[in-house]
């Protein structure tokens, strides 16, 4: 079984490719990041929303368990610093997200609220899909949230036509387009660099490395496990972030705004990151020890990290307990309106299924 590297270990929390061999020297570069200097207001928010999106994705995973959550689920626990550090560089209703199927903890990152969630989760009419699309396929326009989707690398292409949007309508808006370290490997990616570097669109490609596809480590399935070089061949710059520090990743996306609003073109980052579940509610976890994610989590928690940062900022252990059980009322609040409220009506078969616009 080979063997993935730390997040921390792998990068001193964020650092820029060096150009490829034989490549134009000359040409504008990023600044390599600096960590984001949070305000205590600012720390507060991103322990907040990092332990909202845990402690949702822990009751997702029971109601599975008790069979009120059908087809697929694929938890975001582990990787709740890298949705959090981004979107809070967001401008909302402005810039676009796209994501892949691990995609509840997006939502609840972007403000979308818990409620219509879980109640999508559970297949019921009050569904932010109205409980037609279920865990991989939500969507919010009013919040630019283009989903939520099934099939690995598609999401890739269709964000590259939401930075086309961006563009064409000149409304000033960047489309965040973020994929997995499997994902990294399929074809329509590369289709999608070469024309967002070719045409300048205003996108930033956002690899959440969390080292594994499936059962298939990253370093078993990549000739280029280094992906924050994967865009180089475009003229697409890379940055490498620890995607455990939320901090680190917000000075990142502060980077990347600058450079894309600047008028270069797309530039990716590669967040390295981890996921302590399964890759979905059936998974043998035959491919890697219980000691390896035990590390992890030790080692690199978001959650802990923040805790860690708002400790040093003066805030109490009792402040923190508050917003704990806060986040608790809150989800047991989101499981309890997600079972109570009705299944879609029959006659809703057909409804909603498809949005034509002209
Ligand atoms: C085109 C396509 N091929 C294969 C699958 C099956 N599949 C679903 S998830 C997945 C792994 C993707 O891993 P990664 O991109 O690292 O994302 P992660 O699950 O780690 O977030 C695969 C192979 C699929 N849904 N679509
Ligand atoms: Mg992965």
């Amino acid at each position: 079984m080979a063997k993935p590297t730390t997040p921390r270990a792998a990068s001193a929390k964020a650092k820029a490719a060096a150009p490829a061999a034989g490549a134009d020297h000359n040409r504008p570069r990023p600044q390599t990041p600096a960590d984001y200097k949070a305000s205590k207001e600012e720390l507060l928010e991103f322990y907040r929303q990092m332990v909202l999106i845990r402690r949702f994705e822990e009751k997702a995973g029971q109601l599975y368990g008790l069979g009120l959550i059908g087809g697929f689920c694929h938890l975001y626990i582990g990787q709740e610093a890298v949705a959090v550090g981004i979107q809070s560089a967001l401008k909302p209703g402005k810039d676009s997200v796209i994501t892949g199927y691990r995609d509840h903890g997006h939502m609840l990152a972007y403000g979308i609220d818990p409620n219509v969630i879980m109640a999508e989760l559970t297949g019921r009419g009050a569904g932010i899909s109205r409980g037609k699309g279920g865990s991989m396929h939500m969507f919010s326009v009013e919040h630019k949230f283009y989903g939520g989707h099934g099939i690995v690398g598609a999401q890739v292409s269709l964000g590259a036509g939401l930075g086309f949007a961006h563009k064409y309508n000149n409304d000033g808006g960047v489309c965040v387009a973020y994929f997995g370290d499997g994902a990294a490997n399929q074809g329509q990616v590369y289709e999608s660099f070469n024309m967002a570097e070719l045409w300048k669109l205003p996108i930033i490609f956002v690899i959440e490395n969390n080292q594994y596809a499936m059962g298939t480590s990253v370093n078993r399935a990549s000739s280029e496990d280094q992906l924050y070089r994967r865009g180089e061949s475009f003229r697409i710059p890379g940055l490498q972030v620890d995607g455990m520090d939320v901090l680190a990743v917000r000075g990142a996306t502060e980077e990347a705004l600058k450079w894309v609003q600047g008028g270069n073109g797309p530039i990716l980052l590669e967040m390295k990151t981890y996921r302590y579940r399964g890759h979905s509610m059936s998974d043998p976890a035959k491919y890697r020890s219980r000691e390896e994610v035990q590390a992890m989590r030790d080692k690199s928690d978001p959650i802990e990290g923040v805790k860690k940062y708002l400790i040093e900022a003066g805030v109490s252990e009792d402040d923190i307990k508050a917003i704990d059980q806060n986040i608790r009322k809150i989800v047991a609040e989101a499981a309890d309106f997600a079972e109570s409220s009705p299944e879609p009506e029959l006659h809703e078969l057909y409804t909603d299924v498809l949005v034509e616009q002209y």
